[in-house]
């Protein structure tokens, strides 16, 4: 895919918008998931703008490629992505998680159309999308199956139960994301205290493992859409094999204070990191 420097712009300023309608939401609720919505902006940009062919007057087609994000505690990053491209009013993104809301925290595919899945069980997110990629071949239909899996999320066994059954049926039109950003939920105890940085990583060399399992494995730079772009082009141009995307990615993205630190995994945002995290975002679409 070729990208216009204006093109480009525009992209990286809905990863922006992205970023302050999350940190919004869940200022708004008093609760929510940051680190990794913030992580995996760029990747739901590059889906849900360029990539995945959808209609968001049509989000039951049934030719429309399906996406299902495994790690459903992102659940808001979903949201503001698919409020952004049109598949709900952006206001609706202020009942985020609020009783009889359609936008909880996590995804339900039973009360939001646009939702291919409902998740949050870590781990569940991969099965699904293995069966509609079976679907798929088994009707002769053309669509393609993107899931966004975590590294913690794939620490499921459930997670390597699909990878294993993908392979061995060779679904070429099932990719996985891998939004890599080396950070669970929490730190691990170590001889330094709780949560030292030199904690062993979530999931440790993805790569191999994944090609072990019998995937076509890639890397790639998870906030770059030149480098998304080509991993996604070679996703779609491998037979015989489904492709695991390891998108390398930092956890916090783009909110100073909340880059690579576990404790914005999950955590009420106050009114001043509100405004600091606003003020950010602004100067950082002011350089576009
Ligand atoms: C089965 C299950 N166990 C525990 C949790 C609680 N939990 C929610 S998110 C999370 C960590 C997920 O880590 P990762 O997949 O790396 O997510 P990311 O860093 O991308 O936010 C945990 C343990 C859960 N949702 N499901």
């Amino acid at each position: 895919m070729s990208l216009t420097p204006a093109r480009h712009a525009e992209l990286k300023c809905y990863a922006i918008q992205l970023r302050r309608l999350v940190v919004e939401s869940v200022h708004h609720a008093g609760a929510g998931h940051l680190g990794g919505p913030m992580s995996a902006a760029e990747l739901l940009v590059a889906l849900y703008f360029a990539e995945l062919n959808i209609d968001p007057t049509q989000p039951r087609d049934q030719d429309r490629d399906r996406f299902i994000l495994s790690k459903g505690h992102s659940s808001i990053g979903l949201y503001a992505a698919l409020a952004l491209r049109g598949f709900l009013p952006i206001e609706e993104l202020a009942t985020f998680d609020a009783i009889d809301s359609r936008l909880q925290g996590h995804p339900d595919m039973s009360v939001l159309p646009g939702l291919d899945m409902s998740t949050g069980s870590l781990g569940q997110g991969l099965s699904p999308g293995l069966g509609m990629a079976l679907a798929a071949r088994l009707k002769g239909q053309g669509f393609r199956t993107w899931v966004m899996i975590g590294d913690g999320d794939s620490q499921e066994g459930q997670i390597w139960e699909a990878a294993f059954v993908a392979a061995r049926y060779g679904l070429d039109n099932l990719t996985a994301i891998l939004d890599w950003n080396g950070l669970q939920q929490y730190g691990w105890a170590t001889e330094k205290g709780y949560g030292a940085l030199d904690r062993l990583a979530a999931q440790e060399n993805p790569l191999s493992r994944w090609r072990a399992f019998g995937w076509n494995a890639i890397e790639t730079d998870g906030h770059d859409f030149p480098a998304i772009f080509s991993a996604f082009a070679s996703a779609k141009a491998h037979r015989g094999q489904p492709t695991i995307i390891v998108a390398r990615t930092v956890k916090g993205k783009g909110i100073s204070y909340m880059e690579n630190d576990f404790n914005w995994h999950s955590k009420p945002v106050t009114d001043q990191d509100l405004k600091q995290a606003q003020d950010e975002l602004v100067a950082q679409e002011a350089a576009l």
